[in-house]
């Protein structure tokens, strides 16, 4: 199977309309894509992905970002890409962290911006290393959401609240 990666088209990629462009990149690497989804992203959800930067001074700033505050688009897209060398693929693609040392036709390095506030405004997410991305994996989606199983699962009994449609027609 290879390698699993967790990628996110930030809400600036989502703002900048290159959610095309990016997924047709990302398909010319021929790695399999095996789950897809558009999130609005929680603080509980943000503060638990960037935990390990939870020291740094841009810390809030990175929460907000990926949150979408700083956007009109308050959503991200996360998916989950599987295949040989998929996370060394998926990083090159992506480029280096500061948009400004990334290579200039990677993504980061088209597309990216540090703003005024000092903000990395990277456009796209990918885990580094497969302990990265089994931990970002099944932070963002459950065994279900994946279309094969890439990480053992079991069956339980949960009892849940759960936000279900309502029975009473919508009226739109
Ligand atoms: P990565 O996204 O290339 O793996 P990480 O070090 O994991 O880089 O940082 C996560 C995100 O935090 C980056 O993508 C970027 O948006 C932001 N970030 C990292 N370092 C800085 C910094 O020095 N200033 C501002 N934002 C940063
Ligand atoms: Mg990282």
């Amino acid at each position: 199977m290879g390698d699993k990666v967790l990628v996110l088209i930030k809400p600036d990629g989502l703002v900048k309309s290159l959610t095309g462009n990016i997924l047709t990149r990302l398909s010319e690497t021929k790695l399999e894509i095996a789950a897809a989804k558009i999130v609005r992203v929680s603080r509980e959800l943000a503060v638990e992905h960037y935990k390990f930067l939870s020291g740094k001074p841009f810390f809030e700033d990175l929460i907000k970002y990926i949150q979408g505050e700083y956007h009109s688009r308050k959503k991200v897209l996360a998916m989950v890409y599987v295949g040989e060398g998929a996370i060394k693929k998926v990083r090159e693609l992506a480029g280096a962290t500061n948009p400004e040392e990334a290579d200039t036709v990677s993504i980061r390095g088209q597309y990216g911006r540090i703003t005024t506030k000092g903000v990395y405004e990277n456009v796209i997410h990918a885990s580094s290393n497969p302990e990265e991305a089994e931990r970002e994996i099944k932070l963002w989606f459950q065994p279900d959401e994946i279309v094969f199983d890439i990480y053992p699962t079991e069956v339980r009994d949960v009892t849940e609240k759960k936000r279900i449609w309502s029975s009473a027609t919508g009226k739109s």
